[in-house]
């Protein structure tokens, strides 16, 4: 190397040394050389070119009121960009700000890595004599935007702090640390939002708010979105017509910066309701195609020079299927026509404007069966509605000039059930699943289906995120962007405890939409399913309540928004239903609790009412009235109720006198009426370590019962005592002193009926081994605690937290691996299992729902017991509707494999990997004794930790 070129590297090193991409820049306390913002109650002037773009002069007014709102010292905005003095903040995009193109020209500030790039900034202090300036200097006008709002940011102006009330947080001083910080360019190229499905909630609030979906809230939101470094925008169409609407709505887009489009199925940036206003005759190309063009073409005309992304193709009108009959030849033509249609207005070649062609439900088979667009139109894939992205492009796929976008859901209005009612998108899917897409190359537009955009903060922060850094984000630390995020809302202090809260929530919600809760979904006898979700629910909800009581008042209301309100809407909600359960249940088995059950259901179903009633006019002084609008009880199938309807509850005569009923954990039936043995779940030191025994009235007059049984070991938490209504009587195993084997133990319940006799069925197996152990002849384990994880040649297994119904997930990483021929050596998890029967088990593979991205044969992964030739297992064999319905709803798809047992004792159970993008969120062996729930058994222990 000769001496020039060391001398070049070294400056180099020296360089990428002293520049730091998207880091923390701003601080409150000064170091030395540290810029300053404002110190001593004195702010810098804010400096832009005034022919600089309209959006530089208006983040300059943002950036104005921000740094006055975090330190009450109000800074100055200047135009006088002549002489610059000492301690400027100077905002401006490069070849559109005459002092910027000058400090470059002076070869002061360095933008090789930042001009001509997409939405890349620098925050740099540029020394110039003796004076220091704060340069913030974008390759585009999105680019110094975002200069400028990522400091507002850092300082503590949240993105949210409108559209959440989030406080902000005061400081005396703000400084910028010296050097120069790189911002972007972004991973995706358009990123944005589509306010959908937004009745009655997000247009009532419109009405009442702005009188409407005009460009006063269109405003609001534009703001919102570049604060999260967001660029793109379908706006609300329920009724709604961007263009025709308000004229000024166009116009404020472009001069915020923010790309418009239509939705999938709105082409030619004309909103589906400006056909029913405008359209002439029927939307049908094969037999109206002229009066269609000439709608299109004044779509084209409004577009004028605004930044645009012009969806093409066709739906059938309102979003339905084209007529039968419609095939790729007729679409074709379509797109062609209306090509011609872009350059003929636009007088340029059609490639000049960016266009998508969404793979929207039906239209994906378009596309299967061989129809193609221009290479320059980004092909929008989309998910399945459910979160579920449903076709990526093959690895070996020629990169197109158009690239590859997606169209993902956090709100849906179809099949099997709308959800539209609070926020139930879990953070580790979300970013597994996007992860995947961008992987295989999909990184043109991720734009996102957000209802009325409120309670969806959270999720929405995170896809914009992620969607402009996605290297920031993987398996090993999705985990804790919830914690993250609540910092960047709520502080430091008390994050930890947010961002768990936050995490549970969704993960809650995600494994069943409200919508879709009924008294039916989670089981009341087994598992004690449906208790634990209640008080699983409740534990959160009261954490969040002290949470918020904690936080300063001024953070009361963001709190609510953010946290606490879906956390106390859906606990209500569970134990309502749960309530409704237990009362029809109750009900049969004539029980005196019966009425009080009906009631609480009554009192639920009314604070569910409360709690709306509170969002909307009293939290944050009715500012979002309507927004909780929506209905969400009551559903009879995919559509949403008119009214919200209270669960069927029954009542019943209650007898005089003492009557005593008895009922065991797993079953519901019910003594002395049944002539069944009443046997509980079998006992072990692997499973489930409590059963219980109900002793109940059916009577009005309180009585006197008894437990007991010969076995001293077994302890009986209330031998004795009065029963009122009903008393839970918690049944354990003293493990220390309990014989080995196996063990029936009568226990007898003593009342005014009489005598009932229930048996206890104990297995003593003794520990010592690391294996988990069957426990009621079920072996269930979280996918995470695997004995051993073996990788390959650059692959291995990631846990993703959180990502399971209960659980965290394992998936195959990198996600761009060729399948893999199971058996050897090759990848699995390994899980050791003790197992005390013998004979056929039945394996089930809980996987997370996702589809066949590859558009191939489905997915597939491998299962062996022991020395078995692995069985490989398509999770996509049942391709019916009603499959991929139910996999939706419960969030889950079940596999099954069935292997012999043939000797007690320790096996091996291996999960071969085959295809990526298989997650595994746990494995239940079922030697005959698994029960009906929602959930599945929970995960029993093993043998070593078991006491
Ligand atoms: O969620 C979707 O993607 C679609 O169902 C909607 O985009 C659709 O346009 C609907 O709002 C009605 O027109």
């Amino acid at each position: 190397m000769s001496f020039n070129k060391k001398i070049a590297a070294v400056s180099l090193l020296l360089f990428a040394a002293t520049i730091a991409h998207a880091q923390n820049v701003v601080s409150f306390t000064h170091q030395p050389g540290d810029f300053s913002i404002v110190s001593k109650g004195h702010p810098a002037t804010i400096y832009t070119d005034r022919n600089d773009y309209w959006l530089v002069q208006q983040v300059s007014r943002w950036l104005q009121a921000d740094v006055a709102a975090v330190t009450g010292a109000q800074p100055d905005t200047s135009h006088q960009v002549n002489q610059l003095p000492d301690g400027a903040i100077l905002i401006g995009t490069i070849g559109h700000s005459a002092p910027i193109d000058q400090l470059i020209a002076e070869k002061k500030l360095d933008v090789s890595q930042v001009a001509g790039k997409w939405e890349t900034f620098r925050i740099q202090v540029v020394s110039s004599g003796q004076k220091n300036i704060l340069v913030i200097a974008g390759s585009d006008k999105r680019g110094a935007a975002f200069g400028a709002l990522e400091l507002s940011e850092q300082m503590g102006v949240s993105p949210w702090y409108w559209w959440a009330d989030v406080p902000v947080r005061q400081r005396k001083e703000v400084y910028i640390a010296k050097g120069a910080h790189l911002f972007g360019p972004p991973s995706v190229k358009y990123r944005g939002i589509f306010i959908n499905d937004e009745a009655p909630a997000f247009s009532g609030w419109t009405k009442e708010k702005f009188n409407g979906v005009n460009h006063l809230v269109y405003e609001k939101i534009f703001e919102l979105l570049l604060r999260m470094k967001a660029n793109y925008l379908w706006p609300a169409m329920w009724g709604n017509a961007f263009n025709d609407d308000d004229t000024l709505n166009p116009v404020m887009a472009d001069r915020y910066g923010i790309v418009m489009g239509t939705s999938h199925h709105e082409p030619m940036l004309r909103a589906q309701q400006e056909w029913k206003r405008y359209g002439n005759n029927i939307w049908n190309y094969e037999t109206n195609a002229p009066a269609l063009r000439a709608f299109w073409t004044t779509g084209i005309e409004h577009m004028r020079n605004h930044e645009s992304i012009v969806t093409i193709g066709m739906r059938g009108d309102g979003d339905k299927p084209m007529t039968q009959g419609s095939n790729v030849e007729l679409l074709e033509k379509i797109v062609a026509d209306q090509r011609k249609i872009l350059a003929d207005v636009t007088g340029k070649d059609p490639s000049a404007t960016p266009q998508l062609w969404a793979l929207y439900k039906e239209v994906q088979d378009y596309y299967d069966k061989g129809m193609r667009v221009p290479p320059d139109v980004t092909l929008l894939l989309c998910d399945d509605n459910w979160g579920n992205v449903r076709r990526l492009p093959s690895l070996a796929d020629k990169k197109r000039p158009g690239g590859y976008g997606i169209y993902y859901h956090f709100d849906y209005v179809g099949g099997p059930r709308n959800y539209k009612w609070l926020n139930t998108n879990s953070i580790p899917r979300t970013w597994e699943q996007m992860h995947l897409a961008y992987q295989y190359g999909v990184d043109r537009i991720w734009i996102v289906n957000v209802g009325d955009l409120k309670p969806m903060e959270l999720p929405i922060s995170f896809f914009l995120d992620y969607a402009w850094d996605t290297h920031k984000w993987n398996a090993g630390n999705i985990g804790s962007y919830t914690t993250q995020w609540a910092a960047r809302q709520f502080g430091e202090k008390e994050s930890a405890a947010i961002g768990h809260i936050l995490s549970a929530y969704t993960q809650i919600n995600a494994r069943r939409k409200p919508e879709l809760l009924s008294p039916d979904t989670y089981s009341l006898v087994n598992y004690n399913e449906a208790n634990r979700a209640v008080e699983e629910y409740a534990a959160l909800n009261k954490q969040a309540a002290a949470i918020g009581a904690r936080l300063p008042a001024g953070y009361h209301d963001a709190f609510y928004e953010l946290v606490q309100h879906p956390v106390e809407a859906c606990s209500n909600l569970n134990a309502m239903y749960v309530a409704a359960a237990k009362n029809k249940w109750y009900a049969a088995q004539g029980r005196s609790m019966t009425n009080e059950l009906a009631d609480s259901v009554k009192q639920y179903f009314k604070k569910d009412e409360e709690i709306s009633q509170y969002y909307n006019t009293q939290l944050a002084g009715g500012k979002w009235d309507h927004m909780m609008d929506q209905t969400h009880i009551g559903y009879t199938y995919w559509q949403q109720p008119p009214n919200n309807t209270m669960p069927a509850v029954k009542t019943i005569s209650i007898s005089s006198g003492a009557r005593m009923g008895v009922a065991i954990e797993g079953s519901t039936a019910s003594w002395p009426n049944d002539t069944a043995v009443a046997v509980l779940p079998e006992f072990s030191e692997y499973g489930r370590r409590v059963h219980y025994i109900d002793v109940f009235n059916r009577g009005t007059e309180p009585f006197k019962y008894e437990v007991s049984s010969s076995a001293s070991w077994l302890h009986i938490s209330a031998p004795t005592g009065m029963v009122a209504k009903e008393n839970r009587i918690l049944l354990t195993v003293d493990w220390k002193n309990a014989p080995m084997g196996i063990k029936q133990v009568p226990v007898t319940v003593s009342g005014p009926a009489g005598k009932v006799v229930v048996q206890a069925n104990i297995r003593h197996l003794g520990n010592g081994s690391a294996a988990f152990g069957e426990a009621d002849k079920t072996v269930s384990m979280d996918a995470a605690h695997y004995t051993r994880a073996i990788g390959g040649n650059d692959i291995h297994w990631d846990v993703v937290p959180e990502i399971g119904r209960n659980s965290s997930g394992v998936a195959l990483f990198p996600v761009t691996v060729s399948p893999v021929v199971p058996g050897g050596s090759s990848p699995r998890l390994e899980y050791q299992v003790y197992l005390s029967d013998t004979g056929m088990a039945k394996l089930y593979a809980y996987l997370s729902p996702t589809l066949d991205f590859n558009g191939g044969e489905g997915l597939h992964y491998g299962i062996s017991i022991d020395d078995e030739a692995p069985q490989i297992i398509s999770i996509h064999s049942d391709k019916s509707n009603r499959a991929w319905e139910q996999s939706v709803a419960d969030e889950i798809r079940k596999p099954l494999s069935q292997h012999h047992i043939t000797k007690a004792g320790i096996h091996t159970v291996r999960f071969w990997a085959v295809d990526p993008g298989v997650v595994l969120q746990k494995l239940v062996l079922d030697m005959g004794g698994v029960k009906p729930s929602y959930l599945g058994p929970p995960e029993t222990s093993r043998m070593a930790s078991a006491d």
